[in-house]
């Protein structure tokens, strides 16, 4: 059963617990350590940013020579580069964003540095780019042209998808942090700049459980509509309590049935691409238990995989046929609960 699913996570997955009120808890481990962990936590494929590959102000040389040691490190582990995604926050030049900055220099800088991430996974392997629009959005909605933001977005998807006839662009949407507002905040609103785009098959989405929940909706709902447009490339499952800071909990460990409602979509539609999870471990954990939220994600995922497989489709007919919603219900929250 579980080969009917590639599980994938990025190595900040793995991280020091550090937050915006206190430092690290737990040692850094070097990238390379952190490889060695996949395979025996049962994982297929690692998910990176243009940086977690080599430093964004290497030279094309450089570059080339990270991304084959990369490479190799990924051969002999046997994992797979799922995707690559431009880091467009972190740097000075992408303060007010990436490309809807205000300051053409530092747009010039983010999409420069898009294409440099295309350059990356043209090298380790992998033809999908994930954009997550961190800053593209603002903290008070005089700062931007609300109207011409979308269209620098989307020039920019158009630029990419030109200078690489074989990339396909997943937009990784969020309402809100690191800015208050967010320009394109959910799946939704990426799905229609996709149909605007310059090559709309190459153009999908990564959805995310907890950006979901963040925007006030199911994210259920929102793959079963990209799967629909059969544009749902990726998955970054995990979990969130209510409408706070993006938390990453452990897949299924707050809401156990829209956990199910999620699992249960993916299997209907037999999604064939990667169960990303993006997790995050307590600040509490201590160092030798610091993957756990990886490994309980995981067996959560393939626990209600069972679950789903494990539902009588005719009764389910049957309660719709009736109307008999309460029935269903119970029937599946039941089900949740071992019976
Ligand atoms: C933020 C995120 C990001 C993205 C990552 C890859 C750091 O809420 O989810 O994680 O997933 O940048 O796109
Ligand atoms: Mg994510």
């Amino acid at each position: 059963m579980t080969r009917n699913y590639r599980f994938t996570f990025g190595p900040w997955n793995i991280g020091t617990g550090s937050d915006p009120f206190g430092p690290p808890v737990r040692p850094d481990l070097p990238f390379a350590v952190k490889l060695r962990e996949y395979k025996k936590l049962g994982f297929d494929g690692v998910q990176l940013h243009d940086d977690d590959v080599c430093p964004a102000d290497w030279n094309v040389e450089q570059t080339r020579r990270g991304c084959a040691e990369l490479k190799k490190i990924l051969v002999d582990e046997g994992l797979f580069a799922e995707f690559v995604a431009p880091r467009l926050w972190e740097h000075a030049q992408t303060i007010d964003g990436g490309y809807t900055a205000n300051s053409e220099a530092d747009r010039r800088y983010a999409l420069d540095r898009s294409k440099r991430a295309v350059d990356i996974a043209n090298m380790i392997g992998t033809r999908d780019i994930v954009l997550w629009l961190a800053r593209e959005g603002t903290y008070i909605r005089e700062a931007k042209c609300p109207i011409e933001a979308p269209r620098r977005i989307l020039d920019a998807v158009n630029m990419l998808l030109a200078y690489d006839k074989n990339i396909r662009i997943l937009g990784e949407m969020k309402p809100n942090e690191p800015m208050d507002q967010a320009y394109l905040p959910t799946p939704g609103h990426f799905l229609a700049l996709c149909y605007k785009s310059a090559d709309p098959k190459r153009c999908g989405v990564l959805i995310e459980s907890a950006h979901s929940i963040l925007a006030g909706l199911d994210p259920s709902d929102d793959i079963a509509y990209a799967l629909f447009h059969e544009k749902l490339w990726s998955v970054h499952l995990n979990d969130q309590n209510g409408l706070k800071y993006d938390q990453d909990k452990s897949f299924g460990s707050v809401d156990l049935r829209r956990a199910f409602n999620t699992v249960w979509v993916l299997e209907r539609a037999k999604y064939g691409g990667c169960i990303g999870l993006d997790v995050k471990a307590m600040r509490t954990t201590k160092p030798e238990h610091q993957v756990k939220h990886l490994a309980n994600s995981r067996a959560i995922f393939l626990r209600l995989v069972e679950v789903a497989r494990s539902i009588d489709s005719s009764k389910v007919e049957r309660l719709r046929a009736e109307r008999d919603y309460e029935s269903l219900e119970l029937y599946i929250v039941e089900k949740l609960m071992g019976k």
